[in-house]
């Protein structure tokens, strides 16, 4: 059975979750403490399978694999029902531009050691911290607010769920964690909306894992 390393409140793995839950496969979770004791995340046995000491990290038999967009578009080909990559060239392109303004553009700047290492090394506090992440989610938003106003419908592009949806919903959750203002995103609140309706997201939340507190 498929593994997944995750942690309950690592927004990059419920992306994973979330897919996992859309196309039913079946999977053992295996939960990552990435605060007790240093972060359960950077001892050696774990750093065998993921060497960046992050999570997700999937493993499939033989197969180990890091980087939640790698993970989703493996999962996408092995596991095609329903697809969350789909329609011609520019579309699956214009899919993946969202996914990656969050993934590279946003929320890389904002992940725990990032925080944790701003902080020790410039003295922030944890408000001092909380306004870093939350000029980064801002920005990044508007920027996707923008592009997603020619492209969504019910979700971010028409009325299909796709993979910028399980990019942008964990995204959200990571915003309000942080306090941005949603209000000036209105398209974001509505995808939002829409998709925590859907039991796949359900299933997938934070609050929903096994090691949530
Ligand atoms: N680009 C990576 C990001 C992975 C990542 O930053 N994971 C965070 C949790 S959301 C993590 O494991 N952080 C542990 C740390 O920073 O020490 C992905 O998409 O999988």
């Amino acid at each position: 059975m498929i593994q997944l390393y995750s942690y309950f409140r690592s927004s990059a793995s419920y992306r994973v979750r979330i897919a996992l839950e859309l196309k039913n496969i079946e999977y053992e979770y295996k939960p990552i403490h990435l605060v007790k004791s240093g972060g359960e995340q950077n001892l050696a046995e774990f750093k065998v399978l993921n060497p960046m000491g992050q999570v997700p990290c999937l493993v499939d038999d033989q197969m180990i694999l890091s980087q939640s967009m790698a993970i989703l578009m493996y999962l996408d080909e092995k596991y095609p029902n329903p697809k969350i990559l789909f329609g011609d060239l520019e579309l699956r392109s214009k899919m993946i531009q969202v996914s990656e303004m969050i993934n590279s553009g946003i929320h890389p700047i904002q992940n725990l050691s990032v925080l944790n290492e701003i902080q020790q090394r410039f003295g922030l506090d944890s408000q001092g911290k909380s306004e870093w992440a939350r000029y980064w989610i801002h920005r990044g938003f508007q920027a996707i607010e923008k592009v997603i106003s020619e492209t969504a419908g019910e979700y971010a592009f028409g009325d299909e769920l796709c993979i910028a949806d399980l990019m942008i919903v964990p995204q959200i959750y990571n915003a309000h964690r942080f306090e941005v203002d949603m209000a000036a995103f209105p398209i974001l609140g509505k995808i939002e909306k829409n998709c925590l309706k859907l039991d796949c997201f359900k299933k997938a939340e934070p609050s929903a894992q096994s090691d949530a507190q």
